[in-house]
């Protein structure tokens, strides 16, 4: 009887599943590669020092720490800067918190020095942005273990980004994340560093057909402005997407339609524009047509506003597997064609694969500049009964922003669940030569479930691999039933 019950409710969850893949089933595209190998690193001893993503360089100071039990004093410019550091006690008395602007000292955007010894808490900053990271790996060092006295350790970070887009792409198939999530996210993302936020999901009919041309109703106009509110907050920057391709008609009405949504979220608050014109057919995929219309939309809209960001745009050849590699493929018209300040997408070698140099080699001398790499990472709309929890690998330590404009990621429809890739993200895009993923995922790990790691840990390294596809090492500990030797059905 009991078995009866048991074989039912796996029958019905069958169907459950069944139901849910056919909806959107991508597993026809996924003849690709079948990556295994290149999980390296090592869990490392941060002496009680845990920052992530992982600063350029650390130097200890041979000194007693700064304690800051009594609370904190903001000096000059510091004062702006209350509400990001109200995890400190702040005061008329205590220690001294600085931060200086130094011009020179920003060379890359987003650089800082931070400074901790006996005069106090010294922030040196290229800019504002500089100071705001600054203040998160400050806050990342109040919480360290190293700190649980109330003293914190003398020290100097140096510390700057090695890629310029460092971030996520909600560019997945399945139920666009809630709103409640997205603002979490976002928070996660200013903590870590993280500055693109491209919102594409393929699942919202306004940004996608049937409903690309009109405006969003009242309700979800006003989700948007607080997302770039958030983002604002967070100093990320929210890029809106459209996804235009499947029934646009090449003519000046369907132009003025896109120019008149545009403007429609510029209202909103929205700086920054990309247009997605990935998994289409039909005429919609001209390379001309699409390279013309950005340099319009560059022309009439970008330039004329002055105030909005370069563009970006992902052509329907994202990926190697298809892309026809001759000068007369749409990869090489749009080299030629596309004005040089819009930035290009690429997914590698296959739709899910890893960022390798040469990948982006064999792109960017064909569309004549480093692309931007859309991670198929950790999503799931191909294999939508897995749970990606696996450590962050496949992505080249060897890549700077001479071969690359940097890393978005597409998650899973799973915000929540998605963290903990994005924390390595994070880490990688930040710091590309240090990138550790062992070491990554271990910290990840802890700082998303302090109470129960253990188990956490237990739960993830099981719950990996994607079984098709982007295949991801699993359970690598386990002795008793070898990764090589499971057989996906
Ligand atoms: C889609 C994307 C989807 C992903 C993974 C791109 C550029 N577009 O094959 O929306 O989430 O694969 O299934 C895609 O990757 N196309």
């Amino acid at each position: 009887m009991i078995k009866n019950l048991r074989t039912l409710a796996l029958a019905l969850v069958a169907i459950v599943v069944a139901g849910v893949v056919s909806a959107q089933d991508l597993s026809s595209q996924r003849g690709e590669s079948q990556n295994l190998g290149g999980l390296f690193g090592e869990k490392i001893d941060h002496k009680g020092i845990v920052i992530n993503p992982t600063p350029q360089h650390i130097k200890l100071l041979d000194e007693s720490g700064v304690s800051i039990s009594n609370g904190i004093v903001l000096k000059g410019v510091a004062k702006a800067f209350s509400e990001e550091l109200r995890f400190l006690k702040q005061g008329k008395r205590g220690t001294k918190l600085a931060i200086t602007y130094d011009k020179a000292a920003n060379e890359k955007r987003g650089s800082y020095t931070l400074r901790i010894d006996r005069k106090g808490i010294n922030i040196t900053a290229g800019e504002e942005l500089g100071a705001f990271y600054a203040i998160q790996t400050l806050h990342q060092i109040v919480k360290s273990p190293a700190s649980a006295n109330g003293t914190l350790p003398a020290l100097v970070i140096t510390d700057y980004p090695d890629l310029e887009y460092r971030g996520v792409v909600e560019g997945f198939y399945g139920t666009p994340w809630s709103h409640e999530v997205r603002l979490s996210l976002i928070d996660t993302y200013g903590r870590y560093k993280m500055n693109y936020y491209i919102y594409g999901p393929k699942d919202d009919p306004y940004h996608s057909s049937p409903y690309w041309r009109e405006p969003y109703p009242a309700d979800k106009a006003q989700e948007i402005r607080e997302l770039v509110e958030a983002c604002n907050k967070n100093r990320v920057n929210f890029v809106w997407a459209i996804h235009p391709g499947q029934d646009i008609k090449w003519k000046e009405s369907d132009i003025q339609n896109l120019l008149r949504k545009f403007e429609s979220m510029y209202q909103l608050g929205v700086r920054a524009f990309a247009v997605h014109f990935d998994d289409i057919s039909g005429a919609g995929t001209n390379p001309y047509y699409q390279t013309e219309l950005m340099n319009i939309l560059n022309d009439d809209f970008v330039k004329v506003k002055g105030d909005v960001a370069p563009l970006i745009v992902c052509p329907t050849d994202y990926t190697r597997l298809w892309a026809n590699p001759t000068e007369r493929g749409s990869l090489v018209i749009y080299g030629n064609e596309l004005n040089p300040s819009i930035d290009v997408f690429w997914t590698g070698d296959a739709v899910c694969s890893d960022m390798t140099p040469s990948t982006m080699e064999w792109i960017s001398s064909r569309i004549k500049r480093p692309a931007l790499f859309w991670w198929n990472y950790p999503v799931t709309d191909y294999a939508r009964h897995i749970m990606m929890q696996g450590p962050v690998y496949g992505l080249s330590p060897i890549l700077t922003a001479n071969e690359t404009r940097g890393l978005v990621s597409n998650p899973m429809e799973h915000g929540e669940a998605s963290k903990l890739a994005l924390y390595s993200v994070a880490d990688y895009t930040w710091n590309t030569e240090a990138y550790n993923p062992i070491d990554s995922w271990e910290r990840g790990l802890e700082s998303l479930a302090p109470e129960v790691k253990e188990a956490y840990r237990l739960f993830a390294i099981h719950s990996c691999d994607t079984e098709t596809g982007y295949r991801r090492l699993e359970s690598w500990e386990t002795t008793t039933f070898g990764f090589e030797d499971y057989t996906p059905q």
